[in-house]
């Protein structure tokens, strides 16, 4: 059994979607976000901490919203922006700017405890490039410099380019109602179409191809 981490059911939802009936079960575990300007290391970062805890398979995901006027802000601190700013006040600000163009992106980070085979595949590119953005910690995996042995993360990215509106619509969570994709906020969309776009979406289907050979 998959344990899919986090405390946003709306993410278990849409992840449902992609994944054998009966094979997934959401661990409701507020893993430690490290502060980084990138989603990698957060996600690889939570599912060692994940996986530590569960002591069995465990997916983290981690996703954000990156405003192109604001310079990628709130990204990785858009849970925060979200509890203090709320939604309203993110739309009200991007109002002001000239370039409201935004993308959501998501990272998904899997760890079982074992090794992942050489492959050419992308994926292990962002696993070794998540490694060395996190330091030789992360390289080692077990949280230090004391000779443990490394615990692999292998990483899934999605992204989807937008634009931030007025709020539209009434499904989803976090940010989909100021999020317009194609004519039509998130929030408008219902979990199908908006996992056939999203972020998470992308980032599922290439986990889902990959761990049905796991
Ligand atoms: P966990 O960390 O426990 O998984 P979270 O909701 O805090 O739950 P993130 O840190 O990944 O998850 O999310 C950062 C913020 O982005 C948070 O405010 C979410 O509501 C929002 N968010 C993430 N995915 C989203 C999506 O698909 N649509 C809209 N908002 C999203």
């Amino acid at each position: 059994m998959l344990r899919y981490v986090t405390t946003n059911p709306g993410k278990v939802r849409e992840a449902e979607r992609y994944l054998p009936d009966g094979s997934v079960e959401r661990l409701d575990f507020d893993y430690a976000e490290v502060q980084a300007d990138e989603l990698g290391p957060i996600a690889a970062r939570g599912a060692r901490e994940a996986y530590r805890h569960a002591d069995a398979p465990v997916l983290v995901d981690d996703a954000g919203l990156f405003v192109e006027g604001l310079d990628g802000f709130p990204g990785p601190y858009s849970s925060y922006v979200e509890d203090t700013l709320g939604i309203e006040r993110v739309h009200e600000i991007a109002a002001d700017l000239d370039d409201r163009r935004a993308a959501f992106r998501c990272v998904l980070g899997y760890c079982d405890g074992e090794g992942f085979a050489a492959s050419p595949d992308p994926v292990d590119r962002g696993d070794r490039d998540a490694a060395a953005a996190a330091g030789p910690d992360e390289e080692r995996g077990a949280g230090g410099s004391d000779g443990t042995d490394p615990l692999p993360v292998k990483l899934f990215e999605g992204y989807v380019p937008g634009r931030i509106v007025a709020p539209r619509g009434d499904g989803g969570f976090g940010y989909d109602p100021i999020f317009e994709h194609d004519g039509e906020t998130f929030a408008e969309m219902d979990t199908d179409r908006k996992n056939a776009v999203s972020h998470r979406g992308r980032a599922l289907e290439k986990f889902a191809e990959w761990y049905a050979d796991r």
